[in-house]
């Protein structure tokens, strides 16, 4: 049975699999975590990115790692926070789902995810943590799936007290 882990620092560091960029539509970089994945990968990745045409809210792309310890960066876009009746939830639960689909079709072990939209698309932390954790549960459960561990990335103290609050509640409720 795989397994869910908490990993508190930086997702750039980790030899996994794959990682998982928080990114935006035009997947060409920006800031926090994609800004931090494009620099350390250097600008192959960026080059490789543009023959990708982009990425829709929800939706998941994948690319080597070049100078990153990964194999595999996954790109997904999550949705920016505008009060959470604009299918926020849905979306980001697609952006963990379309990033698990992948990471099977390339048959990977380890996945380390950042907390996608927690940054400055606004996302509230508790509630994506939810979402978050209900979902990548749920799609390991469901169908076989290659991957063994998913590690959940923090960069900061406040967002892994939310994810070990809410990964309690729910192994308890
Ligand atoms: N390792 C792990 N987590 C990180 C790292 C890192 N090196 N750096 C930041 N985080 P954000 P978003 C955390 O803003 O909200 C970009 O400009 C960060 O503390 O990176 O989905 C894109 O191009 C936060 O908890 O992503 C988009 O335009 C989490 O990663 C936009 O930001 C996500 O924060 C996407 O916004």
């Amino acid at each position: 049975m795989a397994k869910i882990e908490l990993v508190l620092g930086d997702i750039t560091t980790l030899k996994v699999d794959a990682i998982v960029n928080a990114a935006n539509n035009s997947l060409l970089g920006g800031g926090g975590v994609d800004g931090a994945i494009h620099r350390a990968a250097g600008t192959e990745l960026l080059d490789y990115c543009r023959s990708l045409k982009g990425c829709e809210t929800g939706q998941a792309k994948i690319t080597p790692g070049f100078n990153l310890p990964c194999r595999y960066v996954i790109h997904t876009v999550g949705p920016v926070w505008h009060g959470g009746d604009k299918g926020e939830p849905e979306l980001l639960k697609s952006c963990y789902v379309k990033s698990l689909e992948l990471a099977n079709q390339y048959q990977l072990d380890t996945l380390a995810f950042p907390a996608i939209s927690c940054g400055v698309y606004g996302y509230p932390a508790e509630q994506a943590t939810k979402i978050c954790i209900r979902t990548i549960h749920d799609k390991l459960n469901q169908s076989p799936m290659s991957l063994q561990t998913v590690l959940l990335v923090s960069f900061d103290a406040r967002m892994h007290q939310h994810y070990q609050q809410t990964l309690t509640e729910f192994t308890t409720a």
